[in-house]
């Protein structure tokens, strides 16, 4: 199985995040994609390639044009208007919720607030470098199953599933799933299907497919209702217009353990083969792990292993995006059991 990984994502180096009311150590950082990398190459899976050039139409198909501009532009705006050039983690503080209006000012700190919708995701001077660069390799993984290939790795970092058509948080800014499952469509797939198995919703990738009915997207996660990102996520959001039918979420409580994950994940699946999609993305959180530092289910590293043979079961091509998952340390072990149960399982042809 071939990844598709760039060390670009190191330039995404944040020091600290918003939790609890101040700021604490930042957990989304370069180590997480140098451990997976690591383990990849250790474990001797396949070649491991560099992406292609990011295609800037592709990702304006998901984004609108003005939050990519403002996301590459972010850097140089900051420093033209006199702020600290040694910052390297900067947060929004205020937003238009409902009732305020929308509007890209000229103060950077009301374009922040405008282009987000948590506080809890910094930005610094690598972020562009690192955001688009991940976006790259979700696309050119991508691109190798249009090209014929079974299953594919893209070791996205940062990470994308949270990010909005418009908007950056959950420590993510472009929507490597989002991006991977329109490539699949624009080179023909007629129907691609999404499935979350992050522990967070995936509210961006429902977001931006929510009216659409060629993309099917599905989420296994924690109940917003006791979790980030709490305001979408529910079990009543089913699709809109032409996506009416084509959103299913499976909300699981806190605590939950490989037995009830293992019967969400039927469930996802079989909504997967109902809907007859001709490929799939996989966006793979590792943070559903007992030790995850920010998450609450009990997955074991060897349910990683259960967890990729059961997602080896579909018979449609797999883009598997890398997502969450925060125990650094264990990031090796419950990503190399989760793609050695995928490939002892996924069909090669
Ligand atoms: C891609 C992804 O997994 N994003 C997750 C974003 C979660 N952001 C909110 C984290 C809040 C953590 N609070 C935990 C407090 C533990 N003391
Ligand atoms: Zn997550």
């Amino acid at each position: 199985m071939l990844t598709v990984y760039s060390p670009e994502h190191t330039k995404h180096n944040p020091q600290v995040e918003m939790a609890d009311g101040k700021l604490v150590p930042a957990v989304e950082i370069p180590s997480r994609g140098d451990m997976v990398f690591g383990a990849i190459k250790t474990a001797g899976f396949g070649a491991i390639e560099p992406p292609d050039q990011l295609d800037r139409a592709l990702v304006e198909q998901v984004h609108t044009p003005d939050y990519v501009d403002f996301l590459e532009s972010f850097w140089q705006r900051w420093l033209d208007t006199g702020r600290d050039p040694e910052a390297e983690d900067t947060f929004p503080f205020v937003w238009p919720t409902p009732g305020l209006r929308r509007i890209a000012t000229r103060h950077l700190d009301g374009l922040m607030g405008r282009y987000s919708f948590d506080a809890g995701t910094p930005m610094g001077p690598g972020t562009w470098a690192a955001a688009s660069a991940s976006a790259s390799v979700a696309q050119t993984a991508a691109g190798r199953i249009s090209g014929g290939a079974a299953h594919v790795f893209a070791l996205c970092r940062p990470p994308g599933h949270h990010a909005m058509p418009d908007a950056y948080g959950g420590y993510c800014f472009l929507n490597n799933a989002a991006i991977a499952a329109q490539a699949l469509r624009n080179a023909g797939a007629d129907k691609v299907a999404v499935l979350d198995v992050d522990y967070h919703h995936g509210n961006g990738t429902q977001a931006i497919f929510y009216a659409r009915g060629d993309v099917f997207f599905t989420s296994i996660h924690a109940d917003p209702m006791d979790e980030y990102p709490y305001f979408l996520g529910h079990a009543d959001e089913v699709g809109d217009g032409n996506g009416k039918g084509a959103n299913l979420n499976v909300p699981l409580p806190v605590g939950t353990d490989w037995a009830k994950y293992s019967d969400a994940l039927k469930t996802a699946l079989s909504a997967i083969e109902d809907f007859g999609a001709d490929a799939l993305v996989v966006s793979l959180g590792l943070d559903t792990f007992e030790r995850d530092p920010i998450s609450r289910f009990t997955l074991t590293s060897d349910d990683f292993n259960r967890l990729g043979s059961t997602l080896g079961s579909i018979r449609a091509p797999v883009v598997i995006v890398f997502e969450g998952g925060y125990a650094v340390d264990d990031l090796a072990v419950n990503a190399v059991n989760t793609l050695t149960g995928f490939l002892d399982r996924h069909a090669t042809g």
